[in-house]
């Protein structure tokens, strides 16, 4: 039988609670096939580059998995995956930095990726590649005599081509998406982006045709949204536990709980989503001790310095705010530097009356649809959503803002806490039936209906 085998850069264990949206979408994807989860396990050892895969079961997932070594980590990790690829493709090269050994690194780690994987692969088994890090493994299995299908998905946004000529050795990189028989982007956005990066970097070729030609293989772009599992979080929101911690959240005075809740990254726009709470304090007066914004923010990536910066100035303005406009009975902001349990943050979304999601550039954004799912249909509380959020695409019912524009999602954060019943339902029964009609499953058979060739020819993105 055909399996799939899906490879990330980091595989998490299925059974644990984990904080990153791919984990929690790959883990959801193959919990109900026969397939394998391959990618590094979390570890850094000396001997990692001469150590074999370990195989393991979890929770209905073969788990198969390697350590890297600190240089690995340093180059392929750290250094080329989220020092370059990371900002340039969250259009920050502001923060990007480019350096020989970092991309020496990434390639040698997907070829040694590549190595395993081959090792692993059965005639009839189809290959799916997750994310930035591992740009150039299909090229590398190729190499090896690979001749399965293999598809890529691409989680985060795909930039414009006139921010990849900045990357060094972009025409490399980029050329070896060839080598895939599918390329998924979140957005249609992000597909024009490739398109026109591919139309400008083969100028001689003509007008980009769809699918992709690369010799004999032709490669297919398209545009699969990603969602969550919908009725696994109502579930979790809607416990006993659940109901509990929303008593306790809910039993003072403050009436508007605005929830917050994203790794400490830089693409989030924390400060500037801290930037228009205070705005909105500022603005609309009489809302001061009746509102709260709760924002979850676990570390991530922590040894690079934009992280670090990051956490320091958002340690310093919630300190400001608090300290501006707190009082002994009320507190702004409370802002928790660490992961909590999934339970907890589904019902941390259905007890907030505000959802606030203002990301300064997103692939797609699974909490803005966590939100929505999490909300009591009968009294539900409003998204605000950034409009550079993917999600933005789809959920249009939500309160679209510009995040850059402090004075607008204060306005929206007046417009959430004030809205009528009767807006409030409307607004979110359609946005739960979008998030319902591009959830988690229909991501993963869209996409590898197309990967195994049966796709709709005439869905074309
Ligand atoms: C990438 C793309 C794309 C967050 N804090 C905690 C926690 N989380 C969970 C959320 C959500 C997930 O992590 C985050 O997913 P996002 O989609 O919001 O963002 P990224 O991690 O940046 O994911 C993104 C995604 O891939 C999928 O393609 O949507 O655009 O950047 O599920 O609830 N979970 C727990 N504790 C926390 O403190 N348990």
């Amino acid at each position: 039988m055909s399996r799939l085998i899906v490879v990330s850069n980091r595989v998490a264990d299925p059974t644990l609670p984990q904080s990153g949206g791919l984990a929690v979408a790959v883990g959801e994807a193959l919990s109900d096939g026969n397939g394998i989860w391959f990618g590094w396990n979390g570890e850094i050892r000396e001997d990692a580059e001469g150590s074999g895969v370990n195989l393991e079961r979890r929770g209905g997932v073969t788990l198969a998995t390697l350590p890297l070594s600190q240089k690995e980590y340093d180059t392929y990790y750290l250094g080329y995956s989220n020092r370059a690829l990371w900002p340039v493709f969250h259009y920050r090269l502001d923060l990007a930095e480019f350096d020989v050994a970092a991309l020496e690194g990434y390639r040698s780690v997907n070829r040694r990726f590549a190595k395993s994987v081959a090792a692993m692969i059965d005639n009839d088994d189809v290959v799916w590649i997750h994310d930035y890090h591992l740009i150039p493994l299909a090229a590398e299995l190729r190499k090896l005599g690979v001749e399965n299908r293999i598809g890529f998905f691409l989680h985060i946004p795909f930039p414009p081509p006139e921010i990849i000529a900045a990357v060094p050795d972009h025409a490399w990189l980029f050329d070896t998406l060839h080598a895939y028989d599918l390329v998924g982007f979140q957005t249609d956005q992000d597909l024009s982006n490739f398109k026109r990066y591919v139309e400008q970097s083969s100028a001689d070729a003509g007008p980009v045709t769809h699918p992709f030609r690369n010799g004999t293989r032709m490669m297919d772009a398209r545009t699969f949204p990603i969602g969550i599992d919908v009725d696994s979080f109502i579930e979790m929101a809607n416990t006993p536990k659940a109901n509990d911690r929303i008593k306790r959240l809910t039993r003072g005075a403050v009436r508007n709980h605005v929830i917050g809740v994203e790794r400490l990254d830089y693409s989030k726009g924390l400060p500037d989503r801290f930037r228009s709470f205070k705005r909105f304090l500022e603005n609309f007066p009489d809302q001061r001790k009746k509102t709260v914004l709760m924002q979850i923010a676990p570390p991530t990536r922590e040894e690079l310095v934009a992280y670090a910066e990051i956490r320091t100035e958002l340690e310093q303005l919630s300190g400001a705010i608090n300290g501006e406009f707190g009082d002994f009975d009320w507190t702004p902001v409370r802002y928790i530097h660490r992961s909590v349990p999934r339970e907890t943050l589904a019902a941390l979304f259905r007890g907030s009356k505000v959802g606030l999601v203002t990301p300064l550039r997103d692939g797609m954004n699974l909490v803005a649809k966590e939100y929505v799912a999490a909300q009591e249909p009968d009294d539900p509380g409003v998204l605000i959503l950034s409009r550079f959020a993917g999600a933005a695409a789809e959920m249009e019912e939500a309160l679209i803002v510009n995040p850059y524009d402090a004075d607008e999602v204060a306005k929206a954060l007046h417009n959430a806490v004030t809205m009528e019943l009767d807006e409030r339902l409307d607004r979110h029964g359609k946005l739960l039936a979008r998030v319902r009609h591009s959830d988690i499953v229909s991501w993963r058979r869209a996409f590898m209906d197309h990967l195994r060739g049966h796709g709709q020819a005439d869905d074309a993105a």
